[in-house]
C-alpha cells in the first residue's frame, strides 16, 4: 500500500513509518517540525539525540535499501495539504500530526488556542483533501483514551447503545476530556464522524492510551534511526518520566494520590496497531473506533512497578496534583477490536522497563533537572513555561 504518515518526524510517527516501510509498504512522511520548535520554546530536548528528518530517511535507505519520501509543510495550509495528497496518492493516511501535550495546551490562552487551531484545522484540511481527491483513501487518525475521561460506566469502543424513554439508538460514546488538548481530539472525532456520514469517507479513530518505550525493531538497527524520548514535565509521559527519574535518583513525581488510572501501550504495539488498521481498512462511510491500549494501571502502581526494578530503592514523592482529574474512579475499558485484527500485546511485565533503563542510563548526562518539576497548573489561566 502507499501510506502517508502525517507527523512522521515525531515520537510515534517516525517508528511507524519505519515499521510500515519494513513491511513492504511505500511510505512518505510529512511534518512541519513544530515539535522541534516546542523544544526550542521551552529550552528542553529529547533525552536521546535525534537526527534531522531528511538524514533519518537517508540512513534508513542505507540500512534497508528502502526509500521514505519526506514532505515538509504545515497541515494548517490547506493548499499544501491537498497538494501533498495529490502528489503522493496514498491508499491510507496515518494522522499523528498534532500538538499532543496536555500541559502545553493548559499553559495559557495562547497555547490553548494554538493547540485547538493546529489540531482541528489541520484535521479538517486533511478531511477536505481526501473528500476532494479520492474518498477511498482510508484516514487512520490518532485519537486518545483521554477523550472519554473517567466515566463511572464501562468505556466501549467509540459507540454506545443508548435506551432512553423506551427508544434505542447507537450514539457516539459521551466524552469528558481533561485538557484543551484532549478536547481538540474530541472535536476531531466529531468532525471525522460527520465526514463519514456526509461524504462517505472511510476512517479509523484510534483512541490510544499513554505510550511507553523508545525502541522498535527498526529504530534499534542504527543509533541514527532513534526516535525522541521526552522526560520534561510538559512533553514527558508518565511511565517514561518515572524510568528516567529512577535512573537519575530523582524521586518519582506522582501527582496527587496516584489513584488515577490510565490505559497504557508499548510503542512496539503502537506501530503494529497502525499496520493492522491500514491493512484492514474501515468500510466506505464507516467511522470505526478502536481503543488502542493493552492494559490499565493506576499512576501509583506505575511508580511502584518502576521502583521495583531498583533493588536499592527509589523515593516516591506525592505532589499536589497540578491537574484537575479524579483521584479515585472506576475504569473498565473494552479494547478487543485490535486484538481481533491480530494484535499480540507486549505487557509491561514483559521486561520493557529493563530496556528503558538502558536507554535512560546511556543518556542521563543530557537531562536538565530543572525541566522535571511540573509548572503548568490547570486551575490557572497563565502558568510559567518552566
Ligand atoms: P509528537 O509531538 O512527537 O509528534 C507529532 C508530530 O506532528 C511532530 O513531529 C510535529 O512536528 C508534527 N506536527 C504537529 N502539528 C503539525 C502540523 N500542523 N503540520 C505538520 N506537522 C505537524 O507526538 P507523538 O507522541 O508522536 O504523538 C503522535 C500522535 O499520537 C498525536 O496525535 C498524539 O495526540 C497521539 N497520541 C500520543 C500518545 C503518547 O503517549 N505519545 C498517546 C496517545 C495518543
Ligand atoms: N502524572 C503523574 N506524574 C507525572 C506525570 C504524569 O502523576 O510526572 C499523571 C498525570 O496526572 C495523569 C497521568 O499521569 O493522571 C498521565 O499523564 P501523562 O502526562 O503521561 O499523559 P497525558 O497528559 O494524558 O497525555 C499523554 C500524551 C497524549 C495522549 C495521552 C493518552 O501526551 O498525547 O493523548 O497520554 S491518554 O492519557 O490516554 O489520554
Amino acid at each position: 500500500m502507499r501510506i502517508l504518515v502525517l507527523g512522521g518526524d515525531g515520537y510515534l510517527g517516525w517508528p511507524t513509518a519505519l515499521h510500515l516501510s519494513d513491511r513492504g509498504h511505500d511510505v512518505a512522511v510529512l511534518d512541519n517540525f513544530a515539535r522541534r520548535s516546542y523544544d526550542d520554546e521551552m529550552g528542553v530536548r529529547s533525552l536521546v539525540p535525534i537526527e534531522p528528518l531528511q538524514r533519518r530517511a537517508q540512513v534508513w535507505h542505507e540500512v534497508s535499501g528502502k526509500r521514505i519520501d519526506v514532505l515538509v509543510g504545515d497541515l494548517c495550509d490547506a493548499d499544501f495539504t491537498t497538494d501533498a495528497l495529490r502528489r503522493f496518492r496514498p491508499d491510507a493516511v496515518v494522522h499523528y500530526a498534532e500538538q499532543r501535550a496536555a500541559p502545553y495546551s493548559m499553559i495559557d490562552r495562547k497555547h490553548a488556542v494554538y493547540t485547538q487551531y493546529n489540531n482541528v484545522v489541520g484535521t479538517m484540511n486533511v478531511m477536505f483533501a481526501i473528500a476532494e481527491l479520492d474518498r477511498d483513501i482510508h484516514l487512520v487518525k490518532l485519537g486518545t483514551m483521554g477523550e472519554y475521561g473517567t466515566p463511572n460506566i464501562d468505556i466501549e469502543e467509540g459507540w454506545l447503545e443508548v435506551e432512553h424513554n423506551g427508544r434505542k439508538d447507537r450514539m457516539l460514546y459521551p466524552k469528558k476530556p481533561g485538557s484543551f488538548y484532549h478536547l481538540s481530539k474530541v472535536h476531531d472525532s466529531h468532525n471525522i464522524e460527520f465526514g463519514c456520514r456526509i461524504w462517505g469517507l472511510r476512517a479509523t479513530d484510534l483512541n490510544q492510551g499513554v505510550v511507553y518505550g523508545q525502541q522498535t525493531d527498526q529504530t534499534a538497527r542504527d543509533a541514527r534511526l532513534a526516535t525522541r524520548f521526552d522526560y520534561d514535565a510538559i512533553f514527558g509521559t508518565v511511565l517514561n518520566r518515572f524510568v528516567i527519574q529512577a535512573v537519575l535518583g530523582h524521586p518519582l513525581t506522582v501527582y496527587g494520590t496516584g489513584g488515577q488510572t490510565r490505559g497504557l501501550i508499548d510503542i512496539r504495539d503502537t506501530v503494529e496497531c497502525i499496520r493492522l488498521a491500514c491493512e484492514n481498512p474501515a468500510d466506505s462511510g464507516e467511522f470505526r473506533v478502536f481503543n488502542q491500549m493493552t492494559e490499565s494501571m493506576s499512576v501509583a502502581d506505575i511508580a511502584k512497578t518502576v521502583a521495583a526494578s531498583f533493588p536499592d530503592g527509589v523515593d516516591i514523592e506525592y505532589l499536589d496534583n497540578p491537574r484537575v482529574e479524579q483521584a479515585e474512579h472506576y475504569y473498565n475499558v473494552v479494547h478487543t477490536g485490535l486484538v481481533e485484527l491480530g494484535l499480540a500485546p507486549h505487557l509491561l511485565s514483559d521486561t520493557l522497563i529493563e530496556s528503558l533503563l538502558g536507554v535512560a542510563e546511556a543518556h542521563k548526562d543530557r537531562v536538565d533537572l530543572a525541566a522535571m518539576r511540573p509548572t503548568v497548573n490547570w486551575r490557572s489561566t497563565a502558568s510559567p513555561l518552566r
